[in-house]
């Protein structure tokens, strides 16, 4: 059965909107299916904040790969893209995490899903809420558009 495949994109370096197209396209052809996008949206940056303004947007799959399989494909591509690993919260050209896979709950070492930080930034939330805003959140109860309204960062994002 197939299942729902939620990613965020975001990129802060060089071509930032060349890049996420690139990773869009690798990332279709690898899961041999074509993604729901929302909008791109420039966003301040988050965490460490001395650093250029990100890009970023979420894309959704349907897809029968397994969660493995869809985690070693994004791998991939981050670092055919020549992703380099600095600082953590520091800037990148790529960055491709899993938000949700259905509503599976995961938690290893090297994977937690639903993404630990989705309910605390709107730069995940507003394009979550493009595509999904009625999902309910699998652990933290809630669904994307409440998250987004009691949200306390009201960063302006634009289109
Ligand atoms: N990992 C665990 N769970 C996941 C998951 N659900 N999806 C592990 C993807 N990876 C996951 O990630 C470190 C390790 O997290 C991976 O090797 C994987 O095993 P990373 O991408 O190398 O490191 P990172 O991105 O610096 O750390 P982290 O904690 O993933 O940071 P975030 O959450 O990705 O935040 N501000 C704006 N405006 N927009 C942004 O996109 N992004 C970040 C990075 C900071 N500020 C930002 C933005
Ligand atoms: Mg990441």
């Amino acid at each position: 059965m197939k299942k729902k495949l939620v990613l965020g994109l975001g990129s802060n370096l060089g071509n930032r909107y060349s890049y996420l197209m690139q990773a869009l396209w690798e990332l279709e052809f690898e899961i041999e299916t074509t993604a729901t996008c929302a909008h791109f949206y420039e966003t301040p940056p988050w965490g460490d904040t001395n650093q250029a303004k990100y890009i970023n947007t979420v894309i959704a799959f349907d897809t029968q790969k397994s969660i493995d399989e869809c985690f070693a494909i994004l791998q991939a591509v981050e670092q055919r893209m020549g992703r380099q690993r600095e600082r953590k919260w520091g800037p990148r050209n790529i960055d491709i995490d899993i938000l949700f896979y259905d509503d599976l709950i995961v938690k290893t070492n090297t994977l937690e899903v639903p993404h630990p930080e989705i309910i605390n930034r709107s730069f995940v939330l507003v394009p979550l809420c493009d595509l999904m805003p009625n999902f309910e959140h699998p652990k933290t109860k809630g669904t994307m558009h409440s998250f987004l309204n009691s949200l306390e960062d009201d960063t302006t994002l634009f289109i």
